[in-house]
């Protein structure tokens, strides 16, 4: 287990919030998030390079709301995310960068860690790096060989690969039952990916990827399987399998995981223990900059660290994010965060002297707007409304927007 980050401290609220209720991918439907009494999520992680843009901040955020509802509601929750220190995109940009990918990853993975710890995000009850599950990634890549469910594809420069049959379903999987997308744009979107429909040798263009065997100068481990390493998608449902009960009841990222990334974790998993991945897949919005989706490949990039550098209160930069509702696709701009800082000022100095008034009726309502899909801007509206009224602020209103809106006024 890699080291995650400090945890912030979450005050306890008065009472029981409402068990929330999230957007599920799968069903298309918003659905409670519990599972018998209990609450488990697996979010996935960076793969270190370019960390931590807004992006990258506003899909952990919503995540981290979610848990500190599930707190709120006083279920025991368990959370695991990982990091991809290995995989072809961090070895491209080490290579571009002529300096060793693992020192790529541990910068870059420190500086993540010191962005979310600033932005008061809970960390993870476990933080697992791909690099530390190679044996169990190839024993589980045996196992699907053995099941008929994984084949060889040749190559020429090395062992063969070994792929992921999409034709395999069970009661828990079959391909689509989670993105419900057409074939046509699963083979768009495979291709962006970083799939290879291309490929020759495959059963179906979509099948992905499960192990690489060892080429010259890319990093190997020896394995059950002969020298390589973990295809993307297999990583992820054997960190999940391995450290969170089956199904999960949430299994989260961004929304460019729907496909393939999510809709394969979920078919390993399926695959290795018949059972569903989770109980809810859920999906952040893209965050945008500049007119196009924020992403390191196009190098749009707004940093946390930058911002903070410049001088902006995390704090700010929180309810920066939490101003946009948490699965629709945004631009960030200035303004944001000009709007956030003014937003801050008023309400920390509303919150300077609270009363001992137990605002139970409002916190009920807070509490509600938010378990309702996490409807953040309307809860940051709610306040608002309260300052815009003259309404005084209480010491329990105030304990609410640091325990569920992760943000400490004064
Ligand atoms: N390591 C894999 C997941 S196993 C990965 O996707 N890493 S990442 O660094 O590319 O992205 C980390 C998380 O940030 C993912 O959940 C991804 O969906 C999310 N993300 C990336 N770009 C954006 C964006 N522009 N807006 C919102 N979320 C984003
Ligand atoms: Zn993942």
């Amino acid at each position: 287990m890699v080291r995650a980050w400090t945890r912030p401290a979450v005050p306890r609220l008065p009472g029981i919030g409402p068990v929330p209720h999230i957007f599920d991918s799968a069903t298309r439907r918003v659905t409670e998030a519990r599972t018998d009494g209990a609450a488990s999520i697996y979010v996935c992680g960076i793969t270190p390079y370019d960390a931590t843009h807004l992006g990258h901040a506003a899909t952990y955020l919503a995540y981290d709301t979610l848990i500190r509802l599930w707190l709120d509601a006083h279920l025991e929750v368990s959370y695991v995310q990982n990091t991809t220190d290995v995989d072809d995109p961090l070895l491209d940009r080490a290579a571009r960068d002529g300096v060793d990918w693992r020192d790529l990853a541990a910068e870059q993975t420190e500086l993540f860690r010191t962005d979310m710890e600033r932005l008061r995000i809970i960390p993870p009850d476990r933080y697992i790096a791909v690099t530390e599950v190679i044996d169990e990634v190839a024993d589980a890549v045996e196992l699907l060989r053995a099941a008929g469910v994984a084949y060889p594809v040749e190559s020429t420069d090395a062992a063969p690969d070994l792929y992921f049959d999409s034709s395999f379903t069970a009661p828990a999987w079959h391909l689509g039952a989670e993105s419900n997308l057409d074939r046509a744009t699963m083979l768009c979107l495979s291709a962006e990916r970083g799939g290879d429909p291309g490929r020759a040798g495959k059963r179906d263009p979509l099948d992905p990827l499960l192990w690489r065997s060892e080429r010259s100068e890319e990093p190997a481990w020896d394995s059950v399987l002969g020298r390589g390493r973990p295809g993307w998608h297999v990583e992820c449902s054997v960190i999940a399998l391995r450290h969170l009960p089956s199904p999960i009841t949430v299994n989260a990222g961004g929304s460019d995981l729907l496909f393939p990334h999510h809709e394969f974790s979920a078919g390993h998993a399926a695959a290795l223990s018949g059972r569903p991945l989770a109980g809810i897949y859920s999906h952040a919005g893209m965050v945008a900059y500049r007119g196009e989706k924020m992403s390191k490949s196009l190098s749009n990039l707004v940093l946390v660290s930058a911002l903070t550098a410049g001088g902006a209160d995390p704090r700010a930069i929180r309810l920066a994010l939490l101003s946009e509702h948490y699965r629709s696709d945004w631009e960030w701009t200035d303004a944001h965060l000009a709007i956030a800082e003014e937003r801050l000022a008023a309400w920390a100095a509303w919150a300077a002297d609270p009363t001992n008034d137990p605002d139970e009726g409002f916190l009920a309502e807070f509490r509600t707007l938010l378990a309702d899909d996490l409807g953040s801007p309307a809860a940051l509206a709610a306040i608002d409304a309260r300052i815009a009224a003259d309404i005084p602020a209480s010491a329990v209103v105030v304990d609410a927007v640091d325990a569920l809106l992760g943000i400490r006024l004064g």
